[in-house]
């Protein structure tokens, strides 16, 4: 049987959320650097985004690719059964999911805003990345690549909600999820207990940026949360962690932080994703609401009313006994309305 193949960038947020969850199943894959001559050599990307996996088809031929994290991780879960990622309570399940949406669609929003608004945040990551497309790349050619790219984000930057109006509503949603993944953290070593779930991975993706490499949200978690810093190196790779079923927190008492951390969810990014999927079943181009008592303004994301619909899938798919478990833990978080009527 060929090993899977995982194509995308190194420093691609979303290929190391995939990378260090391959690595924590401990599936035997080879990471494959997009663009370069093995990757050419493979099925093309599914989608014009990285990272992508190629799964083995029956003859264990590589012919089958997969783009988009989520059903990457779904798919895995059901090709591989040890050491899944998402939790057996299929109550806790959905709160794994919702972590994981979070990390996707929130956090990436804070990378963003970040990264593509602040000039320091721009010329530190663009330096960069021409190089991680092509390590011999000239001094001339990686600064003319970083100023192209810049542009090009920065043009794009509406597309994560990211303006004058929502700025300050995501740096403050920044430095308050980092308080409570501290103080969530000191309770159990990932967000659901002593084994990463796909929620971890979601947040980890982005905060290999957020934390690991842009200076001015790293400045952030390194005054907030200095656990963050060691948190985001740790997750890159946690094959040797022995793990079993007692590992996930029980959701019939769960520590008190994971109200808090979902208190957080509640606040800015549930009622975004509520209002994004209502703009995008009305095909408005664009959305004006009010967010925690302040205004908000942006494009409609498509994609994130996808998204929505798969979070209510899963609750839909609970039984009467599950979802009564679950309500009870959302209730009062401001989380509960993604699955109301
Ligand atoms: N929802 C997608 C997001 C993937 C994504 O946004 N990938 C970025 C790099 S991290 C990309 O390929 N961007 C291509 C571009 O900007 O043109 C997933 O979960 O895989």
């Amino acid at each position: 049987m060929n090993d899977l193949r995982l194509v995308g960038s190194s420093v691609s947020p979303y290929t190391r959320k995939v990378r260090a969850l391959l690595r924590f199943r401990r599936i035997p894959f080879q990471f494959v650097r997009k663009g370069g001559r093995e990757s050419d050599d493979l099925p093309p990307a599914p989608l014009p985004l990285i990272p992508y996996v190629i799964f083995p088809d029956r003859n264990g031929e590589l012919t089958d690719a997969l783009g988009d994290t989520t059903p990457i991780i779904n798919r895995l879960e059901d090709d591989y059964t040890a050491r899944a990622v998402r939790p057996k309570d299929p109550a806790l399940a959905v709160i794994d999911a919702l972590l994981e949406e979070f990390g996707d669609e929130w956090l990436s929003k804070c990378m963003f805003h970040f990264r593509w608004s602040k000039a320091l945040d721009t010329q530190t990551s663009s330096s960069y990345l021409a190089y991680a497309m092509n390590m011999t790349a000239t001094p001339e050619q990686g600064e003319a690549f970083a100023r192209m790219f810049a542009e090009r984000q920065i043009s794009r930057i509406g597309v994560v909600g990211s303006n004058e109006t929502t700025g300050p509503l995501i740096e403050e949603s920044w430095e308050r999820y980092l308080d409570v993944f501290d103080r969530h953290l000191q309770n159990q070593p990932f967000l659901l207990g002593n084994r990463p779930g796909a929620g971890d991975y979601g947040c980890f993706g982005q905060m290999t940026m957020l934390v690991l490499t842009d200076p001015t949200p790293q400045a952030v978690s390194r005054r907030i949360s200095p656990r963050a810093f060691a948190w985001t190196e740790a997750m890159e790779d946690h094959s040797g962690l022995e793990v079993d079923d007692s590992d996930w927190i029980d959701l019939d008492a769960p520590p008190e932080t994971l109200n808090d951390l979902l208190c957080e969810l509640g606040r800015l990014f549930v009622p975004f994703m509520l209002e994004n999927a209502k703009a995008a079943a009305s095909g408005d181009k664009m959305f004006e609401c009010e967010l925690d008592g302040s205004p908000w303004v942006q494009e409609t994301f498509v994609y994130q009313a996808k998204c929505l619909k798969w979070l209510k899938q899963r609750y839909d798919n609970l039984g009467e006994n599950d979802k009564a478990r679950l309500d009870n833990v959302l209730s009062g978080t401001g989380c509960e309305v993604l699955f109301a009527g």
